[in-house]
C-alpha cells in the first residue's frame, strides 16, 4: 500500500503536473543554480516576488525548514522551498537536517491539501551530499510519512539523470 504511493522517476521536475514540487533552495530564498534556477526560470518572475515577500516577513528560511509559494507559470500548483544541508563530513547533523527537509515539506504539502508531491534529490548537487546516503534518508522519511498520513496520496522522487535514477531505484529495493 505504502509502496504504491512512493514512486521514483527520471524527469525535469519543472515539467511535472503535480500539486506541489519541492525546490532545493538556499536560505536567502532568492534563487540560485541547479534545480532552484530551473524552477525560477520556468515559474517566471512572480515566484521571486513571492519569495522576496516571505523573506521580508520572516528573513528567509533556515536549513531543514520549508516555505510554500504558488507555482505561477509551472504546471505544479505550489512550490515548497526547502533548504538542504551543505555536506561537511557526515558528522555535523547533515542526516537529520536532510530528513527534516523532507518531513517539513510533507507537513506543508499536507496542510495545503496536496495529493501529489514531487521531490528532487535535495542537497545532492551543489551542496555535495552523497547521493546514495541521501536517497536512503529520503525513502525512509517518505515511507514513515505515508504510513501515518493520508496526504499526500503519492510522493514522487525525481532523478535528473540516469545515474541518479539507478541510485534511487536501488535504495528503494534496499530499504524495503
Ligand atoms: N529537475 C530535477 N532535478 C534536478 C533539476 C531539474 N530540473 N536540476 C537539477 N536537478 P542542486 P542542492 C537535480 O544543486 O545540492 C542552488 O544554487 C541535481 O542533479 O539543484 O540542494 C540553490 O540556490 C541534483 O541531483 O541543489 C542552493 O544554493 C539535485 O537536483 C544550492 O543550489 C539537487 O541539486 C542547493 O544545492
Amino acid at each position: 500500500m505504502t509502496e504504491a504511493r512512493l514512486r521514483v522517476v527520471q524527469a525535469d521536475i519543472t515539467t511535472l503536473a503535480v500539486d506541489a514540487i519541492v525546490n532545493a533552495a538556499n536560505s536567502s530564498l532568492l534563487g540560485g543554480g541547479g534545480v532552484d534556477g530551473a524552477i525560477h526560470r520556468a515559474a517566471g518572475p512572480r515566484l521571486l516576488e513571492e519569495c522576496q515577500a516571505i523573506r521580508n516577513r520572516q528573513g528567509g528560511c533556515r536549513t531543514g525548514r520549508a516555505v510554500i509559494t504558488g507555482g505561477h507559470r509551472l504546471p505544479a500548483t505550489f512550490v515548497i522551498h526547502t533548504v538542504g544541508p551543505v555536506w561537511q563530513d557526515g558528522d555535523s547533523g547533515e542526516d537529520d537536517l536532510l530528513a527534516s527537509c523532507y518531513h517539513e515539506s510533507l507537513r506543508l504539502a499536507e496542510a495545503q491539501g496536496c495529493r501529489t508531491v514531487a521531490f528532487p534529490a535535495i542537497s545532492t548537487g551543489i551542496y555535495g551530499f552523497p547521493a546514495d546516503r541521501a536517497a536512503g534518508i529520503a525513502i525512509r522519511v517518505c515511507r514513515e510519512w505515508l504510513a501515518a498520513h493520508d496526504l499526500p496520496q503519492t510522493i514522487t522522487l525525481v532523478a535528473f539523470d540516469g545515474p541518479a535514477l539507478a541510485i534511487l531505484q536501488s535504495a528503494l529495493k534496499k530499504e524495503a
